[in-house]
């Protein structure tokens, strides 16, 4: 039975419980923890900042210092930590707490390449930087203050099923060493096992990014950036339990699923068995 720490981070941009910060409690309130104790030893820790002033970027890089601490919390206790995130970019966090001791790969699922940086994105949208922060591209002032954070190296990183880029956040992706699978791709056996194995060749252990708009929108959409194409749940799951066979998957992050645009909760279903897979998987070791 694997112990694992349930972190939720019910925050997008900065704001509580609004829009994809509305996630982690929606799939709370459903019954995640009871379906995920049917099988493992559950402990859950819900993250707020003790400042009670909301600003995106300063609360959310308060929020990445309380999460690493919360990671770093769960394998002291042996718990497999899996973050339940308003926002993709508490990845940078939940990497920062599994520290340097070993080499991390990260497998990113999602529709999105989260690869701008504020050089970049005309929006403003902090959210849309996450992989640039996590392989060091932006925001380095934030992430070297951050306990336990080195950058991941682009050739441990595979982006999976991104379709939805911005131009020059797909130029910079052509230009970098991050390894890409496309849905279509990930269903064929071949490109998905060369796309696991050049991740893995160098990394010890792997973190499991997951944004809920990988997966199909004709599902449900799971947030306002839904982009068509997209993987199944079953396609996820083959994909993560495949790369586990291959190297530890030592924690994971949950991101981006808004239940305002999943009425009949098809998506948050959806969701839900990815993450039980997820759980099947981890192991803190
Ligand atoms: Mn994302």
């Amino acid at each position: 039975m694997t112990a694992i720490q349930v972190i939720t981070v019910p925050f997008d941009a900065g704001v509580e419980g609004e829009r994809m910060g509305a996630g982690p409690d929606a799939l709370i309130a459903a019954g995640l923890l009871g379906r995920l104790g049917l099988c493992h030893d559950v402990d859950a820790v819900r993250v707020v900042p003790a400042d009670r002033w909301r600003a995106e970027l300063r609360t959310t890089f308060t929020l990445h210092h309380d999460v690493a601490q919360h990671v770093r919390r769960a394998l002291v206790a042996e718990r497999a930590p899996l973050v339940l995130s308003g926002d993709c970019n508490m990845t940078v966090a939940a990497v920062a707490g599994l520290g340097t001791g070993r080499r991390t790969g990260v497998i990113w699922i999602d529709a999105h390449g989260d690869f701008n940086t504020p050089d970049t994105d005309p929006d403003g949208y902090l959210d849309g930087q996450g992989l640039s922060m996590l392989t060091g591209r932006c925001w380095t002032a934030h992430t070297r203050s951050l306990t336990g954070f080195t950058p991941i190296l682009d050739h441990r990183v595979l982006l999976v099923a991104a379709r939805d880029l911005d131009d020059e956040e797909s130029l910079a992706l052509d230009g970098s060493d991050i390894g890409t699978l496309s849905a279509q791709e990930c269903q064929n056996p071949v490109t998905r096992g060369t796309a696991l194995a050049r991740l893995i060749a160098d990394v010890d252990r792997v973190h499991v990014h997951f944004d809920a708009d990988a997966l199909d929108p004709e599902i449900a959409p799971a947030n306002s950036y839904a982009a068509s194409g997209g993987l199944q749940p079953d396609e996820v799951i083959a994909l993560i339990s495949e790369l586990s066979a291959l190297r530890p998957v030592v924690s994971a992050t949950i991101a981006s699923w808004d239940p305002s645009f999943d009425r009949e909760a098809r998506l948050g279903r959806a969701l839900t068995e990815v993450i039980e897979a997820i759980a099947l998987v981890i192991n803190h070791s």
